[in-house]
């Protein structure tokens, strides 16, 4: 799509009031219109400056010209210092049921309530301009613009976090950006400094089980679970606090991308989540998730092994599971990257009536950060202003002035006041519905700087989500240390941290070890546990649902497009995306020499890697001009490499026989398919049913990932 808007699939008609409140800041280009100054003053010439003779300088008196410059020269502000690659999406939040008996919050007090909302998704160590499926955790930051004011939710894609203390931020950030001396490595972890800080700060340890697994190279952003992370409070109308956790589950289910695949992406388009999510939401395709809570009376808050105020801890699910409690669906791209995803400003400490914080102190310091971060990055206190920030509560407050102050303030800014008959009033101490008061604790204890001796477990949950790993799963997290540490360059860096994976589980520090030509660390010396927490693991997170994944059907001139149009069909009826790659654009040439399938996208313009699967149709010529092929031959051996599925549709199977391992399934009398991890092959030239659900199935497990190579 060009630079012009489309209001395709997009959720714009339903009855929303934050796309009422933007409609008064959207500007679109005039239908006939004079260019004018900043002032209003229509122009002449905004092409060609001012000067002194044709071959003459530039004068100072040309003002459009100045204009023009200057405004370029102050486009740019600060980018986030961390998550500064985003993308995001508005949509709504709609509520299952009252649950009034655990929080007063308003926009959970009614079955089929919705609220608007805006997403930003992001990953936290690259800057503005860097790639999207580098290894990293992902933000999921959720604002709310309910009707008692802003409420951010502002998470990521895993449950815990690095650090547990907020004033060990800083020198976290330090470590995992890019080294100061030659800012490198861009987006990713596998540095010294990085490894050198976690090494020495084993807290991190749970957190980093999750940063090397898959949940670190995820599909889409569609399809990743998001977390609250810390423990908050829901508080009631009478005051009664219950603990909170919050999960955000995707419909789609939980899917990643392998790690070969990842860094190929990275290069083959480095646009790729934030394409995807675009393009689901441009499509009718509106991702969805829902949101889930963990609930933990204030009496039990001590009865668990680790404390629930500890950010590198989490509740299994086992031991208090997630009940849903609405539904979130992003159907709306923002019209203006910069005025919406860029200037959104998230912060912790949004909090509505109903929800409140906790004492952990990652938290307690975030509460701090955010506000503070917004303030250099967006330039003064006036950014609640701005359009995508506005809350559609109303607001009233005696703040005054300050940069960019957009509102004519009339009469009085103090209180108490006569003048204006003391207006804005304060809500007062009684409790009120919609009035925010905080949740009154009994705090007693001694000023001091230590963590509680409840947060000096950091081994047993990196141990629980190592033991619930399934065994792909912990290939995965083997070869995810290996790169990371291999491409750590002090070997005493390397050697603490498989130290300290041993105290996780021997036999994943042995295997890191010897993937780096080190010896197996010394046997722990404290046990390790075998208990296990089947919620952690991905194989338990997809639902069967094939919708929205995206098919390459990869043909030639010559190709049986009667066969293959079939099976598109239905996999389209699937929800199935499917294009059709060829050598060029333009249509393919039927193998009955007519007009047959016309191209979606040229070879040399995209990449296997793009794609969930693989389907080759049929056909002399069309088999003979792929096998010919360099490109089209390595595009079905990295998508066999990469474990995804593969259809071939009769003849197109040899095109399999030149890829080592790619062994099809034996034929099984009568089936007319041939179907094993993922390559899945239509061998009867009659019905293709059994292929179509064998395929449709492939592509509902994702991956394969038992057919990729073993370490
Ligand atoms: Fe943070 C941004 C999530 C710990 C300080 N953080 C930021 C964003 C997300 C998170 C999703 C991007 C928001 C957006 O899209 O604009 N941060 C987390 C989570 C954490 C966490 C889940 C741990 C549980 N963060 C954390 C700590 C501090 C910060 C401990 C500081 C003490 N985070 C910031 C920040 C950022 C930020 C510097 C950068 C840009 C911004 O806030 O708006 O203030």
């Amino acid at each position: 799509m060009g630079v012009g808007i489309s209001t395709a699939g997009s959720g714009a008609d339903r009855d929303d009031p934050k796309d009422a409140q933007l409609a008064a800041f959207r500007s679109g280009p005039p239908e006939d219109a004079v260019v004018t100054t900043d002032q209003g003053v229509r122009v002449d010439d905004t092409d060609n400056s001012l000067r002194a003779g044709e071959r003459g300088p530039t004068l100072l008196e040309d003002f459009q010209g100045r204009e023009k410059l200057t405004h370029f020269d102050h486009e740019r502000i600060p980018e986030r210092v961390v998550h500064a690659r985003g993308s995001a999406a508005y949509g709504y939040f709609e509520c299952y049921a009252s649950l009034s008996d655990l929080t007063c919050a308003d926009f959970l007090s009614e079955a089929g309530l919705r609220t608007p909302v805006f997403v930003r998704f992001s990953t936290v160590q690259g800057p503005r301009g860097s790639a999207d499926t580098v290894r990293d955790v992902r933000g999921f930051a959720t604002k709310f613009y309910t009707r008692e004011g802003n409420y951010d939710l502002v998470g990521n894609n895993m449950p815990v976090f690095f650090i547990q203390d907020a004033i060990k931020f800083p020198d976290f950030v330090h470590a995992v950006k890019p080294e100061p001396h030659n800012e490198m490595p861009t987006g990713g972890t596998a540095h010294d400094t990085f490894w050198d800080f976690c090494s020495l700060q084993p807290e991190s340890t749970h957190m980093l089980m999750w940063a090397m697994s898959d949940r670190a190279i995820p599909r889409s952003f569609r399809m990743m679970q998001g977390f609250g992370v810390h423990t908050f409070r829901f508080v009631t109308a009478d005051g009664r606090g219950t603990f909170v956790k919050f999960h955000w589950r995707p419909k789609l289910g939980v899917a990643s991308q392998v790690w070969d695949e990842a860094q190929l992406t990275a290069g083959k388009d480095p646009d790729f989540h934030r394409r995807d999510l675009w393009e689901a939401i441009e499509a009718g395709n509106f991702p969805e998730w829902e949101l889930g809570v963990q609930l933990v009376a204030e009496e039990d808050e001590r009865s668990f092994d680790f404390d629930i105020l500890d950010a590198t801890k989490i509740i299994p699910e086992e031991l208090v599971p997630v009940r849903p409690i609405g539904r979130m669906v992003l159907d709306r791209n923002p019209e203006n990257f910069f005025a919406e995803t860029e200037q959104a400003a998230f912060h912790t400490a949004n909090i509505v009536p109903g929800i409140d914080f906790s004492n952990d102190p990652l938290l307690q310091g975030r509460n701090f950060s955010y506000l503070d971060t917004q303030l250099i990055r967006l330039g003064g206190p006036n950014f609640a202003q701005l359009p995508v920030n506005r809350p559609v509560a109303e607001v009233h407050h005696n703040h005054r002035d300050g940069y960019g102050q957009q509102v004519i303030h009339r009469g009085t800014s103090y209180a108490p006041n006569s003048l204006n008959a003391n207006q804005p009033h304060q809500g007062g101490q009684e409790r009120q519905a919609g009035v925010f008061q905080h949740y009154q604790q009994r705090i007693d204890g001694d000023v001091i700087r230590r963590r509680s001796g409840s947060f000096s477990d950091h081994y047993s949950q990196a141990t629980l989500f190592w033991n619930s790993m399934a065994d792909w799963e912990r290939r995965h997290i083997v070869e995810a240390f290996r790169f990371e540490l291999g491409k750590v360059e002090t070997a005493e860096i390397r050697e603490r941290m498989v130290g300290n994976l041993a105290r996780v589980d021997a036999d994943l520090a042995g295997r890191v070890a010897e993937g780096l030509g080190m010896p197996a660390p010394e046997k722990a010396a404290e046990p390790h546990h075998d208990r296990t927490s089947p919620a952690l693991s991905q194989d338990n997170l997809l639902p069967g649902d094939p919708s929205t994944r995206k098919v390459a059907v990869l043909a030639a001139d010559g190709v049986d497009s009667a066969r293959v149009t079939a099976v598109v069909s239905a996999l389209t009826e699937r929800g199935v995306i499917a294009e059709v790659v060829g050598p060029r654009g333009g249509t393919l040439r039927d193998q009955d020499g007519g007009s047959g399938l016309e191209v979606d996208t040229a070879l040399p313009t995209t990449a296997s890697v793009l794609y969930d699967a693989v389907l080759v149709p049929g056909g002399e010529g069309t088999v003979r001009a792929l096998a010919e092929s360099p490109d089209a031959r390595r595009f079905v051996e990295e998508a066999y490499r990469h474990g995804k599925p593969i259809g071939v549709l009769d003849n197109a199977a040899e095109l399999l026989s030149g890829i080592s391992g790619a062994d099809l399934a034996p034929d099984v009398e009568g089936s007319g398919v041939r179907s094993r991890q993922g390559l899945v092959a239509a061998v009867s030239e009659g019905d293709l049913s059994g292929f179509r659900d064998a395929f449709v199935e492939a592509l509902a497990a994702h991956r394969f990932p038992d057919r990729l190579s073993a370490s």
